[in-house]
């Protein structure tokens, strides 16, 4: 035990010369360890003569202290040493400007979606909506598309399993809209559809608004005045050129595309029309019998117009957008520009 004093002073001298953390505790293992020199003597205590033990014992503790403060006194200035390099080394600047906050924008979609509906409004619309998940019988059989009918091929349906799809228009929405009230009923639904389809000029995902107007007194020519006049409107354009060539569609009869005059160039003829100097811009027809009986509104009594339309075409032709796909890569050199 006479060595314990050297053993302490050697310790203090050695630690206090060690500028890094492993050999730090490489320090710790020689004293303190299993196989360490303290360790050693506490080991070594049980062969001492019983009157000498407490005595020892207590010396080997008074060391054994004296070299964990020593160590942690060293542990403490290492830290200290490194706190300052790093504060040294990185200088903050408090007094520069922060990053700001820019300020964001609408997509041009949703621009021409609140547009559209905004105007719809102002006609008298109410605006409704509904899930993105339909049953087949709204989606389909409530519009006259029975099972088997081409239609429903046509319309490249996500299925998620053989009762439900991801609508592929917004028209059950209007089919639950009709069911829950009685008429008149004059609404717009605003939406996303899903159709499994993807090159040029389609999107698996894109937006579509119809509206319905079901009355005793609703006319075909009142739906023409009506489309003329959304479309004038729209495009800011008082006297917009505007036709209607028969179609079909099962949901309508008769029904109709609408046509408005090239809002590009004027009617001279460019690539956007085909150089015909007309753009199809939706679809329209008196709502079919087979659709509002099953409802349980008589057909005898009520009449229904309703159309459809295309948002991203819509938004292309009053931004002069040549490319469906700009509005679904989100790239900020695009978005920007509608701010
Ligand atoms: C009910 C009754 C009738 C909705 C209609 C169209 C004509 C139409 C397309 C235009 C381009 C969709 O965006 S597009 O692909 N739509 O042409 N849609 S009539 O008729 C209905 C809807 C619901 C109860």
């Amino acid at each position: 035990m006479q060595d314990l004093q050297s053993i302490l002073d050697e310790a203090l001298t050695s630690l206090s010369s060690i500028d890094n953390a492993a050999l730090l505790e490489d320090a710790k293992a020689r004293y303190l360890g299993k196989a360490g020199l303290l360790t050693e003597r506490l080991k070594a205590l049980g062969k001492l003569p019983a009157d000498q033990r407490p005595a020892a014992g207590a010396e080997i503790n008074r060391v054994k202290v004296a070299v964990e403060a020593a160590l942690q006194n060293q542990r403490d200035a290492l830290a200290q040493r490194q706190l300052t390099q790093q504060l040294a080394s990185q200088s903050l600047d408090v007094s520069l400007p922060g990053r700001g906050l820019s300020p964001g924008g609408l997509h041009p979609v949703t621009r021409t979606l609140e547009r559209i509906q905004q105007l719809f409004h102002s006609l008298g619309f109410d605006v409704a909506d509904g899930p993105e998940i339909e049953t087949d019988a709204y989606n389909f059989t409530a519009l006259n598309i029975p099972e088997n009918h081409p239609a429903r091929a046509m319309h490249d349906t996500f299925y998620l399993d053989p009762r439900h799809v991801l609508r592929t228009h917004t028209s059950p929405m209007q089919v639950r809209y009709l069911e829950s009230r009685k008429p008149p009923v004059k609404v717009i639904v605003p939406g996303r559809v899903y159709r499994c389809d993807s090159d040029m000029t389609h999107t698996p995902m894109f937006h579509q608004v119809e509206g319905l107007w079901v009355d005793e007194t609703v006319t075909f020519s009142g739906l023409k005045g009506i489309l003329t006049d959304f479309m004038r409107r729209f495009f800011e354009q008082e006297d917009l050129k505007a036709r209607f060539r028969p179609s079909f569609f099962p949901f309508t009869e008769p029904s109709a595309e609408m046509d408005i005059g090239c809002v590009i160039c004027q009617g001279e003829g460019c690539r956007v029309c085909s150089h015909t100097g007309w753009l199809e811009v939706l679809g329209a027809g008196m709502v079919h019998p087979n659709v509002l009986n099953p409802l349980g509104i008589d057909s005898e009594r009520y009449i229904g117009f309703a159309f459809g339309l295309g948002v991203e075409r819509l938004a292309m032709l009053r931004y002069g957008v040549n490319d469906l796909r700009l509005f679904f890569d989100n790239d900020l050199r695009f978005t920007r520009q509608f701010r």
